[in-house]
């Protein structure tokens, strides 16, 4: 655990510091884009499409318009006029805003009623008649390779398949001949199903454009304001939408979880709307929109192979996946890597020979998919070598734990190359492991569950020892539709001593307002309280990329205490020219500069900033800000023991969670309350798809479950009681040694808790189920295995 270096009232690194923000939150005085009431605002609503697949015949707005307060009706047609109706996706792929004549999936957008209040838009949107000639649309993404299936993005030219791109890495013939020559393999087809981050606060937006000053303020549930507001400049740029005239202000977000990192279309409609009309213009979507046509996560199918030795010794890894987007690929990665971060597939485990492949495919699917609640992808990637490993030692006859422990690469080995390019900062897995066994009690467990096992009771034990790979990132790899993924923080000290400190990234619940303080407490001396944090304004807030795949404390806090130490040197200089001595003679201690030997002389960092405004050494610019704009040397690596202990009931396949030990290790903690409660918050997300959550689709496109009542997210009733706890490694480069953790349970937990039930029903010869492991799924298998003979 991070030692406290500062007091209570300073509350630097490593104090529980009660979260700033929540004083507003619990009052309900949160400020939501919902809460936004403009003069003159106007509504949107949004007709959606009951087809998969399907031309647009014709769009009757008659009876719409006569609907009082209707005002206008906005097709594909309209926006095609301003060449507005398509639009990138963060991934270089192109999205229809609204369809001049094919729809594409279920519930995509067809057109926008705009009203003077919302229930005339619902109204004019139910008034609205659309007349469709419906096609056999493709959703399966292995026929959709077929040469003989319906080529769907007919909007490209020359397109003569549904394949969208091929991408690889790794050592594909060396890892071919270990594979050739190992004693065991293990071969396994896993789904990762389609499922979605269901944020309590859906998406939505007010666009305001004031005709006369030709300024837009968007107002936006958005994880990335600055880079929205370039991407705005980049499409709407020609007709008079530039850069210097957009504010994008992200107020409070109720829930992000990657959700919130796409451009929607609504977004876009709206902007153009009120460009035509010239007022503001209210979207919001509701939940089963928000479920049925936001960005999507996960969808991947994977071959997953291990070669090894009899002995238990992890040989190689190899992993074929086929990605399916949806209409259009929407994801929110790196431009140079559209599987995102999966090739951190090879896990916690010393072996150099790996090949990863991959394979993206459009469907009649929405678009997407997101990063829900992990960086890039890597969940997908945990849950395929987590269950490959544990498959493994079943298959040997090794205990899971053991031949962990025999595979880990070592602490003395870091940084460590993994055989698909990536540099491991830091780690000891080790530890994490057997911190995890002995808090849970482990043996024990083992010797009861022989003992039910002899009963014909059914309990498992799953492990998951993953490694995580945050803090996109260095920016010679990492861009956004080329925009390097740095980040920033801009600190302004007033004469009082008191600060406000502004960042390039976008809370959404995570509680930054309260952890950067806390940097910066800990690097100037300035109480954490007396620090101001403001995100999510361009106007104000330096550049940045936002708030996901848990970089924020990678980037912008590393950024907050770079910049920091801007000001202790200029501090330095003004506690030279004050106590008038040479700055070499000068000794810092949090909060103040003392003189070397003659700690009675002193200068306290509130009298030296009040210098900085009142009394600066001549030929020093006055003032006391800072601005740094930090580009990581490399991602951070946290990593996690999570072992779940599981009892099911033989006859009906119900799964209890009986314990869940999880150790996590995310380098130096800023405030161990809070990161807490981001791994309680994780772990439930993590029981969301290991158990109950998956989008489902028939042969028609007709989404099965797209409400809430059909979409089972687990409440405080399914969640079971989290024991967490910590090692600490810090991350070496990072300037408080410091690594992202907000996505590390989400990660780590699906397959600890899948590992946990395949145990539980390994007596019967079942060795994979794909997530999530239903009652029904356990049931199916239990009696597919003989068990109800
Ligand atoms: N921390 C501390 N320490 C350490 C680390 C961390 O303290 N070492 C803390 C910080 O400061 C913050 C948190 O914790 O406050 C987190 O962090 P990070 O890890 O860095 O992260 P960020 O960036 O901030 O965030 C992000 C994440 C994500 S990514 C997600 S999904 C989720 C998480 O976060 N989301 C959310 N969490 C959360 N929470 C809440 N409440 N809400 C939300 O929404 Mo993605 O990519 O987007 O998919």
């Amino acid at each position: 655990m991070t030692q406290c270096k500062t007091s209570k009232e300073i509350g630097g690194m490593g104090h529980s510091l009660k979260r700033k923000e929540d004083a507003r939150f619990i009052q309900g005085k949160g400020h939501y884009v919902d809460d936004i009431k403009l003069p003159g605002m106007l509504y949107m609503d949004i007709v959606r499409s009951p087809y998969a697949y399907a031309k647009i015949k014709s769009i009757n707005i008659e009876e719409a318009m006569k609907v009082p307060g209707v005002i206008t009706v906005v097709t594909g047609k309209d926006l095609e006029k301003y060449k507005l109706h398509w639009m990138p996706t963060l991934m270089s792929d192109t999205q229809m805003v609204l369809p001049t004549d094919t729809v594409m999936y279920q519930a995509q957008e067809v057109c926008a009623v705009i009203a003077t209040s919302k229930y005339a838009a619902r109204d004019g949107r139910e008034a609205v008649k659309v007349e469709y000639e419906p096609m056999k649309p493709v959703m399966d993404p292995f026929k959709s390779l077929d040469p003989a299936a319906p080529v769907l993005r007919t909007d490209k030219p020359g397109k003569k398949d549904n394949h969208i791109w091929h991408w690889q890495a790794g050592d594909k013939e060396k890892t071919a001949q270990v594979f050739a020559n190992a004693d065991v393999v293990i071969k396994q087809q896993m789904h990762i199903p389609r499922i979605h981050v269901v944020s309590i606060e859906t998406c939505g937006c007010v666009a305001d454009y004031d005709k006369v000053n030709h300024h837009l303020t968007m107002y936006m549930t958005t994880q990335a304001p600055h880079a929205i507001r370039t991407v705005i400049a980049l499409v709407a740029g020609h007709v008079g939408l530039s850069e210097e005239r957009i504010r994008v202000v992200s107020p409070d977000i109720g829930g992000g979880f990657g959700g919130k990192v796409p451009v929607y279309p609504g977004y876009v409609i709206a902007i153009a709307v009120s460009f035509l009309v010239g007022k503001p213009v209210k979207w919001i979507e509701d939940r089963s929109e928000n479920l049925q046509a936001d960005s999507f996560a996960r969808d991947y199918h994977i071959t997953a192979e291990l070669a090894g030795t009899k002995e238990g010794k992890i040989l190689a890894t190899r992993f074929k996946v086929l990605a399916d987007h949806g209409y259009t690929d929407a994801a929110a990665n790196p431009s140079k890597f559209p599987l995102g971060l999966f090739s951190i597939c090879t896990g916690s485990y010393d072996y150099n020979a790996a090949f990863v492949e991959a394979d993206a495919v459009y469907t009649n699917k929405p678009p997407g998919g997101v990063a829900y609640r992990c960086s890039f992808r890597v969940t997908e990637a945990v849950q395929a070598i987590e269950r490959l490993t544990d498959m493994f030692a079943k298959k040997i006859g090794k205990d899971p734990a053991e031949l962990r422990m025999q595979n880990f690469i070592k602490k003395e080995d870091f940084p460590w190359h993994s055989p698909t390019g990536w540099i491991y900062d830091s780690g000891n897995y080790q530890a994490g492991l057997q911190k995890a066994m002995d808090v849970v009690g482990y043996a024990a467990l083992r010797k009861e569950q022989a003992e039910k096992q002899a009963r014909g009771e059914l309990m498992g034990i799953g492990i998951s020892t993953f490694t995580e790979i945050v803090g996109a990132g260095p920016s010679k790899d990492f861009d956004i539709l080329g925009i390097k993924m740095f980040d920033s923080a801009e600190i302004r000290v007033h004469p009082t001593g008191k600060a406000i400190a502004r960042f390039g990234t976008k809370s959404q619940g995570q509680g930054h307002e309260t952890t950067y303080a806390q940097i910066i407490a800990e690097e100037l001396g300035i109480p954490a309280e007396n620090i101001q944090v403001e995100e999510g304004d361009t106007d104000t807030a330096p550049y940045g990329l936002g708030t996901y795949a848990s970089r924020s404390t990678p980037t912008a806090g590393a950024a907050a205490a770079v910049a920091s130490r801007k000001l202790r040197d200029k501090a330095r200089k003004i506690a030279a020219y004050l106590l008038e001595v040479s700055e070499n003679d000068l000794e810092w201690e949090t909060g103040k500069f003392f003189v070397k030997g003659a700690p009675e002389k002193s200068k306290t960092i509130q009298e030296i900033v009040f210098a900085a405004y009142t009394n600066h050494p001549q030929g020093m610019e006055a003032g006391f800000e800072a601005t740094h704009y930090y580009d990581p040397p490399n991602l951070t690596f946290p990593s996690g023991a999570y072992i779940c202990v599981v009892d099911i009931d033989k006859e009906t396949g119900a799964i209890h969670i009986r314990r869940f030990v999880a150790i996590d290790d995310c380098g130096n903690i800023i405030n161990p309350m809070i990161v807490q409660g981001q791994v309680h918050g994780g772990l439930t997300q993590a029981v969301a798809p290991a158990m109950y959550e998956e989008l489902i689709y028939d042969g028609e496109g007709n989404i099965l479950n797209g409400t809430l009542m059909d979409y089972l997210v687990p409440t405080a009733v399914e969640s079971p009681k989290w024991e967490t706890g910590h090692t600490c490694t810090p991350s070496p480069h990072h300037p408080i040694g410091a690594k992202g953790v907000g996505e590390s349970p989400t990660v780590g937990g699906p397959p600890a808790i899948a590992n946990a039930i395949i145990d539980a029903l390994s007596p019967f010869g079942i060795t994979h189920i794909d997530i999530p492991i239903t009652p029904y799924k356990v049931w199916k298998a239990l009696k597919e295995h003989g068990a109800y003979d």
